[in-house]
């Protein structure tokens, strides 16, 4: 191997020992550089006959050639193992699932609500709505509560500024809604005409000084009231049966009344259900209180106690909606855990 191959095998093997292009730019100075050692072959030249210089000079050349052409390869292969790792470093995977929207839906406990509005729709019942900050009056007194009632002292009623109270009952709204009806209808009750019914559920939130596994201190509550010149209990057993087969969406139901004391009503009851079937089957399950309305609330309406008469009734939508879903602690309802809530969506 002459000088001139050697030279060329030397500039192959550290150009390719070049891991960068910065590298390797540093490998062609040493031969193709000002110093390098093609120029010093060049340099040499000189020194020549004008016969030697010439195929001297053809040969150095072509070694330069040589060189170059070495250079370019390696620089191309650089810059392609560059590409390639960076898209590598880059890839995509276009199968992957998109990022969706987040979905939202109702609250289980909302979902109920709206059970409960559409099937006493249904039956002609309004919806009431009002504050949750509620006057003494509207919350305790009009509804026949007296002063010393226990539901009025501070370990169950959460006060606030001004002797108001967090509503402890949705009544207060039924109240309202009564004493509106009775004024709208004021002329006509005068002359002794027929007052059109008074029928309102009130859903909402309610809140109670309260909290374990089956207490919170908000929860929620659905009152409703039937208001007429003779409006019975019978009237309210075929009410709440009807509402209870069509929120369990079941025939197979039995419902009980346990005598029972609210201030607001007399006679008052517990509600029972026990279903025929399905895990709960045969347990009697407590779902409501209820009662023929206290003449002193009905005369609070701006109502002839002896005229008017009828039953109202209290439901938890919480506890409803534990037993159509099986859940076993009402603190679920309330944690905002979307791992929870999720699964309720519709
Ligand atoms: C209950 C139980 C019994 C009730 C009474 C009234 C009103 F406004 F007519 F006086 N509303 N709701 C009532 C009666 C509520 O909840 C357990």
């Amino acid at each position: 191997m002459n000088d001139l191959d050697t030279l060329v095998s030397d500039a192959e093997r550290e150009f390719a020992a070049a891991p960068t292009p910065a590298e390797l730019e540093n490998a062609k100075a040493r031969y193709l550089g000002k110093a390098g050692r093609v120029t010093e072959l060049l340099k040499g030249l000189a020194a020549l006959t004008p016969e030697d210089k010439k195929t001297r000079g053809a040969a150095i050349n072509q070694t330069k050639q040589r060189v170059e052409a070495l250079l370019q390869a390696r620089r191309e292969a650089l810059a392609e193992a560059e590409l390639q790792a960076q898209l590598k470093a880059e890839a995509l995977d276009v199968t992957l699932p998109g990022r969706r929207r987040g979905e939202g839906g109702l609250h289980p406990v909302s979902l109920s609500i709206e059970r409960i509005e559409a099937i006493f729709g249904s039956m002609g019942f309004a919806v009431a709505d009002g504050p949750e900050i509620e006057t003494d009056w509207f919350n305790f007194t009009a509804l026949n509560t007296p002063e010393d009632h226990p539901a009025r002292s501070m370990h169950d009623t959460f006060y606030v500024e001004g002797g108001n109270v967090l509503r402890t009952h949705t009544s207060p709204m039924q109240v309202r809604h009564a004493v509106q009806h009775v004024r709208d209808h004021a002329d006509k009750i005068a002359r002794g005409e027929r007052m059109p019914e008074i029928r309102v559920i009130a859903p909402g939130r309610t809140y109670r000084v309260d909290s374990d596994a089956t207490h919170s201190p908000m929860f929620h509550q659905c009152e409703g009231l039937w208001i007429g010149e003779s409006v019975s209990f019978a009237d309210l057993k075929a009410v709440l049966a009807d509402f209870f087969a069509t929120f369990f969406e079941t025939t197979d139901l039995q419902l009980r009344f346990r005598p029972s004391f609210f201030p607001f009503t007399e006679p008052s009851a517990e509600v029972d259900i026990a279903f025929a079937s399905g895990p709960l089957k045969g347990r009697w399950l407590e779902v409501g209180g209820c009662g023929q309305v206290h003449p002193n609330v009905v005369r609070n309406f701006g109502l002839d106690a002896e005229h008017y008469i009828g039953f109202a009734f209290g439901l938890g939508p919480d506890r409803l909606t534990m037993l159509r879903y099986g859940v076993n602690d009402l603190r679920l309802f309330f944690d905002g855990d979307l791992r929870f809530l999720s699964q309720f969506r519709v």
